[in-house]
């Protein structure tokens, strides 16, 4: 069998992925991408879901390495819908004509560093074998499904579906009876979009989630033009917010103005729709008690939409808003309105099982032609720990993070050398717009390896002491917060068993800055050899 050879290989061809090989190809580097999927787009290719749609708006949910991109491309909606974004992933990859370094349908199964050599040894499961200087994972952070274990799962006799790894062809529920399990973000898109094509829809809700309206339609092309006249402006305001998103950011605490003042300012965020209601103030995640005003605004407007009292009441939240990831959604409390739906608590008593007929829980079997899967992601680490990765004296990532992922600048760690993460446990990731971090990310690693050719080391890994401090310095940041308070896939707790750590680094400005300042002082923390 031969070993390919290569400087550079990455692992996965979504937004990241894709990036990489560009800047990394155009910069000199042999370069090649291995991808499960048979195409690109990484997230949007696997969510394919009816109602998948990003909650960033569309504007600024792009690429801006290239101007003539940014120009050239036209978004027809406030908030893209997957197939949309799927076709912009495709759309650059023909453009910067990546698809030729791209291997698809291609799933890396181990990395092993080879200490003699100072390179890596990537496996696929097709039984390839690649030889690289560098290796990085741009697997995404919501890309390994989580589907729970339920008991008689093979029994159901019906399709079962993982909104995370949804079919390519269409699926029709005209007619049919449906369970959706879950009520994430994934479950809060489709739920209205299922409900009006299926006879019957019975929802299975853990735990209310809070949602606020997206005020979707078709994009202004008023703003489009004024966007685009300034796009590098646009671009630039953004990074200094924290979630590095351009929304206004109401730089008051919530109990510095009066009740009426509180109203107004959450009412106009309402009015305007997106995420930007959690800008309404600068404390929502700071104060509880500003947190718990904020709250009870969306239980208010919750009861006010839904007609059953008693519905309206399972779907209002108990916990911390914001504490999950803040929800945009078309329609969803209005779906509980139709008379084809049926919410199903299950917060106090688990599914019990899945029967040859349907769902069965608190003793009752719904009977559905469908399930719907919409549970989630073992998010952030999944997919990193789903590779068998090695790194010197053969100590696998498995065991290093057992107790929970310790990372350098969530784009590193130590003893693992010339291995690196896009958008790693440790960066702000999923706390912002994806895309300027991606691009903040690649561009940032893509120097590190220039400076460590430049130098002529044959390796480039983080200082353990490093480490241990931005790990400390991540959770100290979180521990601020309120954050930590409930069970979200920021701390690993949607997965049974997964060590509960706040994942997310808080802060897109601040982090920007201290890569920069890491890279001006020459590298610090990393140890070139
Ligand atoms: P989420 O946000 O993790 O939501 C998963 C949902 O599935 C959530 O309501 C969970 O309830 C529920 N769930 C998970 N396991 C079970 C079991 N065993 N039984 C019942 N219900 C369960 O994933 P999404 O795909 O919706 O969204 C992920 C991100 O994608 C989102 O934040 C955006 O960034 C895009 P729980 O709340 O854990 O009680």
């Amino acid at each position: 069998m031969s070993t390919h050879q290569f400087d550079v290989i990455v692992v996965g061809a979504g937004f990241s992925g894709m990036y990489l090989l560009h800047l990394l190809r155009g910069r000199g580097l042999k370069v090649r991408v291995l991808e499960r999927g048979s195409d690109v787009g990484g997230t949007w290719y696997w969510n394919r879901y009816p109602g998948a749609r990003c909650d960033v708006e569309s504007m600024e949910y792009s690429y801006q390495f290239s101007e003539e991109l940014q120009q050239d491309w036209d978004w027809s909606e406030r908030y893209a819908p997957q197939p949309e974004i799927l076709r912009y992933a495709g759309h650059v990859a023909d453009r910067f004509d990546l698809r030729r370094d791209i291997q698809f349908e291609t799933n890396v199964s181990a990395a092993t560093y080879q200490d003699d050599t100072a390179r890596w040894r990537i496996e696929t499961a097709e039984g390839e074998v690649y030889d690289t200087k560098f290796f990085i994972m741009a697997t995404g952070c919501l890309s390994s499904t989580n589907k729970p274990q339920f008991k008689g799962a093979n029994s159901f006799t019906g399709p079962v579906y993982h909104t995370g790894s949804w079919p390519h062809e269409p699926v029709d529920f005209t007619g049919k009876r449906v369970a959706v399990i879950g009520t994430g973000s994934s479950a809060i898109q489709c739920i209205p979009q299922i409900a009006a094509q299926a006879a019957h829809l019975t929802v299975f809700q853990r735990t209310a989630n809070y949602a606020v309206p997206a005020r979707n339609g078709a994009l202004d092309p008023e703003l489009r033009d004024a966007i685009k006249a300034n796009y590098p402006e646009f671009r630039a305001k953004a990074k200094q917010v924290r979630n590095g998103l351009h929304y206004p950011l109401n730089d008051v605490a919530t109990m510095s103005v009066s009740p009426e003042e509180r109203q107004a300012e959450y009412q106009f965020r309402w009015d305007r729709g997106g995420i930007s209601f959690a800008g309404a103030f600068n404390d929502l995640l700071l104060s509880a008690e500003a947190n718990e005003v904020a709250a009870d605004f969306v239980r208010g407007k919750i009861r006010e939409t839904v007609n059953d009292p008693k519905v309206a009441e399972l779907l209002c939240p108990k916990s911390v808003i914001g504490c999950k990831r803040l929800c945009v959604d078309i329609d969803y409390f209005e779906t509980y309105n139709r008379p084809n739906v049926t919410l199903v608590d299950i917060s106090e008593a688990p599914v019990e099982e899945f029967t040859p007929a349907g769902v069965k829980a608190h003793g009752e079997v719904a009977d559905v032609d469908a399930i719907v899967l919409a549970t989630g992601f073992d998010a952030m680490t999944g997919s990193l720990l789903g590779v068998d990765i090695r790194g010197r004296d053969g100590q696998t990532l498995k065991d290093k993070w057992a107790a929970g992922p310790c990372t350098y600048l969530g784009l590193s760690t130590a003893g693992f050398p010339n291995f690196f993460m896009v958008t790693g446990p440790g960066s702000p990731s999923v706390l912002t717009n994806m895309l300027p971090s991606i691009e903040q990310h690649v561009e940032w690693i893509s120097d590190l390896l220039h400076a460590t050719l430049a130098r002529g080391a044959q390796a480039v890994e983080p200082e353990a002491q490093a480490e241990e401090a931005w790990v400390e310095h991540v959770n100290a940041l979180a521990g601020r917060t309120l954050y930590p308070t409930c069970n979200s896939w920021y701390l690993g707790a949607n997965v049974p068993g997964k060590p509960r750590v706040f994942m997310p680094y808080l802060g897109f400005p601040t982090y920007v800055a201290k890569c920069d300042e890491v890279a001006r002082n020459g590298y610090s923390g990393f140890v070139f050899s």
